[in-house]
This record gives C-alpha cells, sequence and structure tokens, in this order.
C-alpha cells in the first residue's frame, strides 16, 4: 500500500472562493469518492472559516490532479426539514443501477442523523430524506440490494465509557425497503478495547468481490489520553449473508504517519471514506489484481490518496479469520 506522492492531493487553496459562504476556507477532508463517466470525482467536506461546513464537487482525468467546482452541492429539498441542520458532512457515494445515493452525516440538535440525497448527474443533488431516528454515523450503502433489501453498514454513537470519545464502537447491518427506513439486522465488528480500532465506523461502501463483500472502516485508538488516532482497517463479509463477518485486520492498513496527517486542526486522523476500484469482472466482481485507490481526510485539514489492491486488501481482511 503506497500513499501518492503527490500527498497531500488537495489542501484549502484547492478550494475556490464561492460567495458568500465559502471565502478563503480552512479545510478540506473526508471525501466521498467514485468514477463517473470516466472522471473521478469526490465530494469534498470544506470547512469555512466561520466553521460552516459545505460539500463540493472535485473532478480529475487521473484520479491525483483535482479540479474544484466553483459551487457549493445544494440538495434540493434539504430546507424542507423543519429542524435544524447545522452541518451535513462526510458523504459516501454509491451506484446502485442508474443512481447515485449519497448519504452523509447530519448535525441537527439532538445530534446527528444520517440523511440520503440522490443524483443522476452529480450536477442535481435530490434530498430524499433522514434515514434515522437515533445518534448515528457512518451510513454506507451496499451498491445492490441483498434479498430485495438497501443494506447499508450504520455506526450508532455509543461512546463505550461515558469519558469516552463521541464515537461508536460498534458496526451495524441495516436493511431498508425505501431507502428511509431503516432496521437493524445485526452487529457485524466491535471496537476491541486496548488495540488499534477501539471505536469504529464504515469508510467507504463496500464492494463486491469473489470472496466477499470487501470493506474498509476506520479505528480510533483513544488510550492514549490526549490524543485519539484514527487509522484504516479492512474486513470482509458474507457475499450471501453480510451478516456473517469472514475477518478482519489484526493490523492496521493505514495510520498517521506523515507530518500533514499528524498535525491539523484535529491531528494524528487518517479517515478513509472514499475509493475506486478500477477493474471488475463481467459479473459485477472487482479483480484481484483491480488498482484500488483509497481518498482519506488527514487531520481534519487536507485530502490524501493511497494506492493498493484488492488482494492486499482482502489479505488484510483475512488476517484474523472469524469462524
Ligand atoms: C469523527 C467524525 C469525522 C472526523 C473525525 C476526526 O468522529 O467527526 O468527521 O474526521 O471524527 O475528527
Amino acid at each position: 500500500m503506497h500513499r501518492n506522492p503527490n500527498n497531500p492531493i488537495l489542501t484549502r487553496s484547492d478550494i475556490p472562493d464561492i460567495k458568500p459562504n465559502l471565502i478563503d476556507a480552512t479545510s478540506v477532508f473526508n471525501p466521498g469518492a467514485i468514477k463517473f463517466k470516466d472522471k473521478y470525482l469526490l465530494m469534498l467536506r470544506t470547512q469555512a472559516r466561520s466553521r460552516e461546513t459545505f460539500l463540493v464537487i472535485a473532478e480529475s482525468v487521473d484520479g491525483v490532479k483535482f479540479t474544484v467546482r466553483d459551487e457549493i452541492v445544494h440538495f434540493k429539498g434539504l430546507e424542507k426539514v423543519k429542524d435544524r441542520v447545522y452541518h451535513i458532512y462526510d458523504a459516501r457515494i454509491t451506484q446502485i443501477g442508474d443512481d447515485y445515493y449519497i448519504m452523509f452525516a447530519m448535525d441537527m440538535e439532538d445530534g446527528c442523523q444520517l440523511g440520503v440525497g440522490s443524483t443522476k448527474d452529480f450536477k442535481e443533488f435530490e434530498f430524499l430524506g433522514i434515514a434515522s431516528n437515533e445518534d448515528i454515523r457512518n451510513g454506507v450503502l451496499f451498491p445492490e440490494k441483498v434479498d430485495g433489501k438497501y443494506l447499508r453498514m450504520d455506526r450508532p454513537n455509543k461512546a463505550r465509557h461515558s469519558s469516552g470519545p463521541t464515537s461508536g464502537t460498534s458496526i451495524w447491518l441495516s436493511e431498508s425497503d425505501d431507502m428511509i427506513n431503516w432496521n437493524p439486522v445485526a452487529p457485524l465488528i466491535s471496537g476491541r478495547f486496548h488495540y488499534w480500532d477501539e471505536f469504529i465506523g464504515s469508510g467507504p461502501p463496500p464492494v463486491k468481490t469473489r470472496e466477499g463483500w470487501l470493506h474498509v472502516y476506520h479505528g480510533v485508538a483513544g488510550h492514549f489520553g490526549s490524543a485519539n488516532i484514527y487509522q484504516g482497517g479492512a474486513m470482509l463479509l458474507d457475499l450471501n449473508d453480510p451478516s456473517k463477518v469472514i475477518g478482519r485486520c489484526k493490523h492496521n492498513i493505514l495510520e498517521p504517519r506523515e507530518i500533514w496527517e499528524m498535525a491539523g486542526q484535529v491531528p494524528n486522523v487518517c479517515f478513509p471514506s472514499g475509493w475506486v476500484v478500477e477493474d471488475f469482472d463481467d459479473e459485477g466482481f472487482a479483480l484481484p489484481d483491480s488498482e484500488v485507490k483509497i481518498y482519506y481526510g488527514a487531520a481534519d485539514t487536507v485530502v490524501g490518496l493511497y494506492h493498493t489492491t484488492v488482494q492486499e486488501l482482502l489479505d488484510a481482511a483475512r488476517e484474523s479469520e472469524i469462524s
């Protein structure tokens, strides 16, 4: 697994001024990613000096050098939400059929909810609704229905101990008929206290391989007193029954090492949130030797890119097999 030599691939100076709200951006991080019509698209989280958060789209031909559009993503219908929405952020993008769905965190008065929107062209975006009814984060949709249901992984915000960070210790599988009303199916993995992934949450949406649903998640080591260290790891779910976990990495696959990962507005954060898996077979399974580009927020300040393959991630995900 290699960091791109041009890292960080996006910094605040790549964000154009978008008057009146986003001028002299403070940070850009935690992108959703997708390949759309031969271009790589990122949905970036940017912050203004008001510390308001805005989503903007960046596009690229090679997946490395991005140009940021000078408009803020507007989800049509979001303004109709009755309760106050402070920020929407950490977009995860999933293609299902001809539609692209975006699941994001919504900071509201009573905590964090998950919102869902859709687009066909990445120009017009529609808000479909609030897809949660509890404090929850890191919702990622599966790219296809399984047994007639939409599936997602999500992470209820329940700290393991009262003084711990507002995070969560288990990733759940949930199902839905309509993308808005979700029911928990089963807990998938839990935080491993004392190790790299004490608190956990999903990264980019899962990808189908012949060996199972491949997934990258983030883990937080919170046992260093003043520092929470955000890292990336891999796991694998059964193809036909994704409530069964096949394996999970023992060692992280990505951790803060570069200075721009260790220093920033939230130090020591590598937060994988988007990926592009390049090659699939005719039946839609990712090929083992396919290149994978993983986009991640670093220190809640810039965007990093690292390169790996499906096989490397599968090997990592099978490090601790679960029987
Ligand atoms: C998490 C989320 C992420 C953020 C990370 C590090 O709980 O809020 O959006 O990148 O913390 O601050």
